[in-house]
């Protein structure tokens, strides 16, 4: 049985990109948590996060430092509504725990929408598929990787 955080490697090696999986004696479980164990800015760390879009989920990898705005993901879908997906949900369609949710790897392929703002950086940090696991990839890689669909996803304050 390969671990979760093998799992990520597995699929980041096939896909031709040298990441390093990066862990921690800490917690890397929220963003905040992520920032402080790399050392980096909490905008740096991506988010992945499951919606129901008119009840089909979509996977968004979002901006540690921003909250995503429903309704542009809803017209970014192509849907009426948007829910956050609650944590057994997460775990049916992604096969991980909310806190250690990878971009890559999941039990079921979804549509991917990356919030541009990860798109400013040289690097951005991602979960390996553990609380305590992340791994540096350029945001232009993990968009191409995920086959995203990069726009604004920001709510403004
Ligand atoms: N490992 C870190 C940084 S890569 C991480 O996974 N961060 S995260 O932001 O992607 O995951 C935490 C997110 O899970 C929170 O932002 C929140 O949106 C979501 N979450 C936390 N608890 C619940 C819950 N009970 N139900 C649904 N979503 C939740």
């Amino acid at each position: 049985m390969m671990s979760a955080a093998e799992r990520v490697a597995a699929v980041l090696r096939q896909a031709g990109i040298d990441a390093q999986i990066l862990e921690f004696p800490q917690s890397t479980r929220t963003a905040r948590d992520a920032a402080a164990a790399v050392g980096t800015t909490v905008a740096q760390i991506v988010k992945s996060l499951v919606f129901l879009a008119d009840g089909r989920p979509v996977l968004v990898l979002g901006s540690g430092a921003n909250r995503v705005d429903g309704a542009k993901l809803a017209a970014a879908a192509g849907v009426g509504r948007v829910d956050k997906a609650d944590a057994e949900v997460v775990r049916d369609v992604t096969g991980f725990a909310i806190g250690g949710v990878p971009p890559v790897g999941h039990r079921s392929t979804l549509p991917v929408y990356l919030d541009r703002d990860l798109m400013a950086f040289d690097v951005v940090y991602a979960s390996a598929g553990t609380p305590n696991t992340v791994f540096p990839i350029a945001p232009r890689e993990l968009a191409r990787l995920t086959a995203a669909t990069v726009v604004d996803l920001r709510e403004d304050a």
